[in-house]
Order: structure tokens, then sequence, then C-alpha cells
């Protein structure tokens, strides 16, 4: 699919799909956005469900491949602008490190902290993809210290997912900001995409009546 064709972020502020805008804003790529709100339910009309029939936020239309899922949505827009820098590429030693994380924030992360956050037990860790929560942070909290970024010197898109959600995971109580997380989060928070980001997302919420 040639990056000339249209991309279309399904997005509303303030949420998972943030992370998605901040990544656009990262690759310098053009995009349009197709905004949702989610309080008013349309994430739950016909319209939305025939592209995502999950419901949620983000989602993108490039021509006309559909992608949801945070994640592959961040690995998808990576590898379209490559130009942008903050793409390991495929023979690249960062490629698999880059994968990796992306796909830990997925298959561990995500589901131990939410976990957290409903005070579910997660019980036996030989049952469970992520094992304990003591351990996936500590897992994060180790590779966060060599820094600045995930995998290192170089900034990836990968710190565009994990700078979103590390910033809303302590925003929200859910993970403690020691050293290593908050010097990180600090670091993100300082690029010039959060604050359009953020931007875009207070005009939407206004918008919305939500500001
Ligand atoms: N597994 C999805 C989760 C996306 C998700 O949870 N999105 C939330 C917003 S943060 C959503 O759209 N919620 C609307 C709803 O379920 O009503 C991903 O990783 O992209």
């Amino acid at each position: 699919m040639p990056t000339t064709e249209p991309i279309t972020l399904f997005h509303s502020p303030q949420t998972r799909s943030s992370g998605a805008l901040a990544l656009l804003e990262e690759l310098k790529a053009p995009y349009k956005l197709h905004v949702l709100n989610l309080k008013a339910g349309e994430q739950r009309q016909p319209a939305f469900l025939a592209v995502n029939p999950m419901g949620k936020v983000p989602a993108i239309l490039h021509g006309n491949a559909l992608i949801t899922e945070q994640v592959a949505i961040g690995i998808y827009l990576a590898d379209l602008f490559p130009e942008a820098g903050i793409t390991p590429a495929i023979g690249d030693a960062l490629r698999g490190p880059y994968l990796r994380w992306y796909v830990f924030y997925a298959a561990c992360f995500e589901p131990a902290i939410v976990d957290k956050a409903l005070k579910r037990e997660s019980g036996n860790a030989a049952m469970v993809p992520y094992g304990d929560l003591a351990t996936t942070i500590g897992t994060l909290t180790a590779q966060l210290s060599k820094g600045p970024w995930l995998l290192g010197a170089k900034f990836t898109a990968t710190d565009v997912l994990w700078g979103t959600a590390l910033t809303w995971m302590t925003g929200f109580g859910l993970i403690d900001a020691v050293a290593p997380i908050k010097n990180y989060i600090d670091r993100w928070n300082a690029r010039p995409s959060v604050a359009r980001v953020m931007q875009i997302d207070a005009d939407l919420l206004k918008a919305h009546g939500n500001a």
C-alpha cells in the first residue's frame, strides 16, 4: 500500500488512540481524524462497529487496509514512514528488541495493569501470560533503568506507546513513578508531539462539552 493513500485515524480524545495520534505526529505523517465521542456511545453505533466490531479506538484506515489494536497500528505506521528515523528496519540489531517491547506491552504489561486496576487476583503465575505483576513491572523497570529510551540511546516508535501508557498508568496511580519510570515519562512528555496531541484532545473535549 503506497504511503500516498490517505490515512484516517478513528480517535477519541484522551484514550488509547491518543498514542496513535502522537505516533502520526512523530512520523510527520499526513492523516485525517475521524473523531468519536465515547461518552455519547458513538463507538457502539453500527457505523463504527463496521470498522471495529470490538467498539474500541484506535483504528486506522489506510487506503482500504483496516488496522485495529494499538500495537499493530504502531508497528504498521512506523514501518510506513521509515524516513522519520524511529523505525528499526529488518536487519537492524534493534529490530528484534523493538518488536519484543511492542508486543510485551499488549501481551504482558497492559493485561497485568488492568488486572490490578480491577483488583483481580492474577492466580497461578504459570497459567498467566504475564506471570505476576511484580515480575512484569520489574522487567520493564530494569529495561528503563538503562535509558534514556526503552531501547537505549535511540528513541523509537515503541517509546510513543510506552511513554503514553506509562503517563496515564502513573497518573491513575496504577504503577509507582519510581525513578526510571518517572525520568522516562518526563523525557517523553517533553517532546513536541505530546504538546500537540494534548492541544488537539483538549479542543476535541471542548467540542464534546467535556472540557
Ligand atoms: N485492545 C485495544 C484496546 C483499545 C481500548 O481499550 N480502547 C478504549 C479507549 S482507551 C475504548 O475504545 N473504549 C470504548 C469502549 O469500550 O466503550 C487496543 O490495544 O487498541
